[in-house]
């Protein structure tokens, strides 16, 4: 890679179970066989100690008020935001499990309100793509392990893919909704033909921010 060329910032949202890690893992596989750099991240990161208090929140081992759980959710981005910068400057492409959408989207379900949402979203660095792997929750409760996490409750998954819905048509300019009801390679074969382009497009632009 010549100097100068960034990396490209790809994110997967969706409900729980909706299929973003197995293909932000066939993603991954896919850049990395055509010779790109690339790192996978996900959000939560569990393992500082931000996201040490996240787990035992998800895991159901602490209560914390709404308000504080989704600042530290935030905050647990904002703690990767010097990583993330370096790497895709350095020319590594990140394909990230979650972000700053679903920081909104779960903490919009509850009922908070958008604006007050978004804010500790603001000056994050932004995504050149967003992959909304769409399906109906009620598809999502058969897979594996549902249910043993906070949140994970149809009624609740409800809420979270209305707000994702609202997202989308603010972010539309580089929001990807993906129908997640596809075979696995059909769905492989939609998401790396767009960040394959993507990724050509993007090596000349400036790092953008949320707003
Ligand atoms: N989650 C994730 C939030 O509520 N806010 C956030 O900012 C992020 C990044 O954490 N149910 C929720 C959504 C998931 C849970 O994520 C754990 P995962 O990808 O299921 O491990
Ligand atoms: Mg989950």
């Amino acid at each position: 890679m010549s100097a100068g060329k960034r990396g490209a910032f790809f994110v997967f949202e969706g409900c729980d179970r909706s299929g973003k890690t197995t293909q932000s893992r066939l993603l991954a596989e896919f850049l990395t066989s055509k010779g790109i750099p690339t790192l996978s991240m996900n959000f939560p990161e569990r393992e500082s100690s931000i996201g040490q208090v996240i787990n035992s929140y998800l895991t159901n081992s602490k209560d914390l008020p709404d308000e504080v759980i989704h600042l530290m959710f935030a905050a647990n981005r904002w703690e990767y935001m010097n990583k993330i910068r370096r790497e895709l400057l350095a020319g590594t492409t990140l394909i990230v499990d979650r972000y700053s959408y679903s920081g909104v989207a779960y903490t919009m379900a509850k009922g908070l309100d958008f604006d007050w949402c978004y804010a500790p979203e603001r000056g994050l660095i932004k995504p050149d793509a967003v992959f909304f792997l769409k399906t109906a929750p009620v598809n999502l409760s058969s897979r594996g392990k549902y249910g043993e996490e906070r949140y994970e409750k149809l009624e609740f998954q409800h809420k979270v893919a209305e707000v994702y819905n609202r997202i989308g048509e603010r972010e539309f300019s580089y929001w990807h909704e993906i129908d997640a009801s596809q075979p696995v390679a059909e769905l492989h074969t939609k998401i790396s033909g767009i960040a394959e382009k993507l990724q050509q497009q993007v090596e000349g632009k400036p790092l953008d921010k949320l707003t």
